[in-house]
Formats: structure tokens, sequence, C-alpha cells
């Protein structure tokens, strides 16, 4: 596939300057208008100030595009019809000339394809709750599993079986470490009730694993590096109980399927507490993209 590179970030990956991906689905389906654009580029100017390139990721016009210009960034967050694609939809949206926003599935295979190593995300997909029924696992964790890119994120997203993921990453063989914590991270809540095997606790130390990784040369499979929002930052864990349990139901009631079962839940929660839930997932973004910029950092040090 012919990827479209941005000459800033072609130059910095060329170089071995840091360079940070960013997925586009968060901004297209994840969070609402207006604020959607106001976050792209306030995270794409996080990654700078920490002295990383960032290349948001999406397709337009049947182009992948790594790193977007301005105008290209506005139409992921404005556009009407901007599909979600997973990386299976990837050579669909091509031969079709559509434009659609990344999941993390895409994302990842996109940016190694391009030589970036170093994802920053919100939380990652996984196994849904009623998984017996629907089979709905979502594709990011077959990605991640013969994928090399370190990706940072606050977990998995927390309207998930949270346990029958880490079950799933770990028979999928993806390392899976906690960033500063023993405790698996819950997404919208700092600890998920689960712990984590591994914990890592500097920027320096991520590299390092990375490193060992590509000495190693086993089977390709991301590294994912688990980071809690701020205890502070997180959203009240007894209203995101209630408030969840209440979105599981209405997606019930409505027959929600497919790809529209994640973008339906988070809206559910973010409009059920007043905006706190967008506010702990913005605040757990954050964290991940500066976290990720760092750990780009470091990675061009032991490189
Ligand atoms: N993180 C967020 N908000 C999001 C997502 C991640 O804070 O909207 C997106 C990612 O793109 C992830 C997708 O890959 O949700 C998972 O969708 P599904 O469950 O349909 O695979
Ligand atoms: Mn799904």
């Amino acid at each position: 596939m012919t990827l479209v590179v941005s000459e800033e970030v072609r130059e910095a990956v060329a170089a071995r300057r840091p360079v940070v991906a960013l997925e586009s689905t968060i901004i297209a389906h994840g969070l609402p208008r207006p604020r959607n654009l106001r976050v792209a580029e306030e995270l794409e100017a996080l990654v700078r100030r920490q002295g990383a390139v960032p290349a948001t990721i999406a397709v337009l016009d049947g182009r992948a595009h790594i790193g977007l210009d301005q105008e290209r960034l506005e139409r992921i967050a404005t556009e009407d019809g901007i599909r979600k694609l997973g990386h299976r939809d990837l050579p669909l949206a091509v031969a079709s000339g559509a434009s659609g926003a990344t999941t993390v599935s895409a994302t990842a295979l996109l940016a190694a394809l391009a030589g970036i190593r170093v994802f920053a995300t919100g939380g990652l997909g996984g196994v849904h709750r009623e998984w017996t029924v629907t089979q709905d696992e979502s594709a990011d964790l077959g990605l991640l599993a013969r994928t090399r890119i370190t990706v940072v994120c606050a977990g998995v997203k927390s309207i998930l079986d949270v346990p029958a993921t880490l079950q799933r990453l770990e028979t999928l063989g993806v390392a899976v470490a906690g960033y500063g914590t023993d405790r698996f991270p819950g997404f919208y809540l700092s600890d998920s009730g689960h712990p984590v095997d591994w914990r890592i606790d500097t920027p320096e130390r991520v590299a390092e694993v990375m490193r060992a990784q590509d000495l190693l040369d086993g089977p390709d499979a991301a590294l994912i590096v688990a980071n809690p929002v701020p205890e502070e930052d997180q959203l009240d864990p007894a209203l995101h109980a209630r408030v969840l349990a209440d979105a599981l139901r209405a997606s019930d009631a409505e027959g929600v399927s497919g790809q529209a079962v994640t973008p339906f839940l988070l809206d559910h929660l973010m409009r059920h507490t007043d905006g706190a839930s967008l506010e702990a997932n913005l605040a757990a973004v954050r964290g991940n993209v500066r976290l990720a910029a760092e750990i780009a950092a470091a990675w061009t040090e032991v490189t």
C-alpha cells in the first residue's frame, strides 16, 4: 500500500529523531465536536513540546496518511461520513477512495509500516462483556499480537471485560507492563481492580525492553505500556459503575452491534456523567501522549 508520509515525519524517521504515532478514531468517533478538533491539535502540540514529532494517521480519499497537515486534521474532525477503519478495512478504503479514521489496529499497522515504533492512544479495544453471545473482540488485540510497536495506553476501555482481555493478551503473547504501578489501569479509572505482572518506572527502562525485544527477535508482537490516569483526574468509581451498567443496558435494548458498540458506550457515559467521563478520558490520553514522547526520545538513545 502506498503510504503518504508527511515530509516532517519522513525526515524525523530517517534521522532517527523521536516520533509518536497518534490514532484518529478517537478524534472522529470518540470525542464530541467541536472539542475533538481542539483535542487533536492539543495532542500534537503536547508531542512537540516534548521534542518529538507527532504522526496522526488517517485515510483520506483512499490514501493512507502518516502525519496530517492542519487541513487534513480538520477534515477528520469535522467532515461527515468519515468511516471507522480497523486494519481489515484498509484495502477496502484505499481501493474505493474512501476517507476514514484509523482505530488502534489500523494505526499500529500503518505506523509500523512507516517505521514508527511508539504509539499513544486512550484505551485499547478488547473483549466485550457479552462475548459468549456476540463474540465481539476488538481487532486491536489480534493486530497487536503481530506487530512490533510500543503502545502507551490507559489500559483497555473499562466498558470491556477487563480480565478476559488480559487473558487474551497473555494467550496472544502480547507483553504488558504497568507504568509506575503494579495494578492494571482502568481507562477512566486509575485501577481496573486487576494486577499486572510487570512494572516499569522510567522511559529509559521501556526503551531497554524494546531493545531486548529486538535482540531476542522473537515473533513480532506489541509492548503495551499501561499508564494510569492520575487518581485526581479519574472518574468517580461509584458513578462509573452506575452509569456503565446503564450504558450496557441501553446498548442491549437498542440492539447496537459491531463497530458501533464502542462509540455508543463512550457517548452514553459522557452524556450521563455530565462530561466527567470525557475529562477523565482526556486526562488519560494527555498523560499517554506525554509519556509516549518521552519513550520515543529514550528509544532514540538506545538505538
Ligand atoms: N481510546 C479512546 N477513545 C476511542 C478509542 C480508543 O480513548 O474512541 C478507539 C480506538 O481507536 C480503538 C477503538 O481502537 O476505540 C476500539 O474500537 P472497537 O472496540 O470497535 O474495536
Ligand atoms: Mn467490536
